[in-house]
């Protein structure tokens, strides 16, 4: 078995662990977590080890995926993995690996903490108090929306896009807030309408009806700007926009514009279009709660994501099933025969 992992970035100790009781020699392409992965060093980094783990700041392109003939494989330590073009690797024979479930209730409670964050401005609150502005209190100070029926009596409406793992546990989070739940994904119909509380809704009537609208979905060609003006125009002014999923679901220039001209109430972002990078303007918008793709990062997700990580980089080397591949097809394939054959 071969016996070299490159990990691109210094995962959480967890991973690194296994690895080494494996007995496994690890290469890390950088260490400083301030700093991405030049490709130069993801290049060597590709030719010298038998399985690559990434995360989703590096491209793992056909190019980089061609540059090792003997590559076993490449685990992503994320969900999501739409940094690795997973048809160039199946094509070249490689299978590709993922961390899924692990998560999940770390992401969905994070999306309510930035709900409530945006209808409720807290950070808008904390920095009131730490600029020292707080010298009386006042009876209009910091009005914000209801999430529960609070002071309406109204029960407020959920809409979830993407119906999948997260999506799921964000919707239950909703029955404790005593909302409504709209959900819209064409690829989790039979789970909508099997799911209590749970009601399927068309995109635009979906967007018309929620008053929080959150997302959910993997990023594809179908849900790139998804939420583009045009959705953004369906949403009540009095909506607000949570996006955990990737940035460019959103078409960012567009909601700038639509927090800058109050047609829709707020949002709250962890994820960006051009991340880290901001689209003009965002930084000044005052209806805004931003995180830095924080979702998933508490101490025990990301210690276990990166053991997850290691246990899939460990099947690749040996030539095992993955325990999570994605592309489990490669495995019938003549190009992963062959790549296996030649011993990795
Ligand atoms: C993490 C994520 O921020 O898993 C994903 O797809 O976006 C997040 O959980 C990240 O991937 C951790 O490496």
């Amino acid at each position: 078995m071969p016996s070299r992992v490159f990990v691109t970035r210094r995962i959480p100790k967890p991973g690194l662990d296994l690895l080494a009781a494996a007995g496994v020699r690890t290469r890390i392409g950088q260490t400083d977590d301030e700093t991405a992965v030049p490709r130069a060093v993801l290049e060597d980094g590709v030719r010298w080890g038998g399985v690559l783990v990434s995360l989703l700041t590096e491209p793992v392109d056909a190019a980089l995926l061609a540059l090792n003939p003997r590559l076993l494989g490449v685990a992503n330590c994320a969900v999501g993995y739409d940094n690795i073009d997973v048809a160039a690797a199946t094509a070249l024979g490689i299978p590709v690996s993922n961390t899924p479930g692990i998560l999940t209730d770390s992401t969905a409670d994070f999306t309510w903490a930035l709900l409530l964050a945006v209808a409720r401005r807290v950070p808008e609150g904390d920095a009131y108090v730490r600029a020292g502005r707080y010298k009386l209190w006042g009876v209009n100070l910091m009005l914000g929306a209801d999430v529960s029926p609070g002071g309406s009596g109204q029960r407020k409406v959920l809409g979830v896009i993407g119906y999948g793992r997260i999506g799921a546990a964000v919707a239950r989070r909703a029955a404790g807030f005593e909302m409504d739940v709209l959900a819209y994904d064409p690829e989790a119909r039979a789970r909508i309408d099997a799911d209590p509380g749970v009601a399927w809704a068309e995109l635009d009537d979906l967007l018309a009806q929620s008053d929080f609208v959150t997302l959910h979905p993997a990023l594809t060609d179908r849900t790139r700007h998804l939420i583009d003006a045009r959705a953004l125009r369906r949403m009540k002014r009095t909506a607000y926009l949570i996006n955990v999923a990737r940035g460019p679901v959103v078409d960012e220039a567009a909601l700038v514009a639509a927090l800058r001209g109050r047609r829709i109430a707020g949002a709250a972002l962890d994820v960006f279009e051009r991340e880290p990078a901001l689209a003009p303007g965002l930084l000044e918008c005052d209806n805004v709660v931003l995180a830095p793709h924080m979702a998933s990062a508490s101490v025990d997700t990301r210690g276990r994501m990166a053991a997850a990580a290691a246990e899939n980089a460990l099947a690749h080397l040996r030539g095992e099933r993955a325990p999570n591949v994605v592309n489990s097809g490669v495995y019938e394939t003549a190009a992963y025969r062959e790549r296996t054959a030649a011993g990795g």
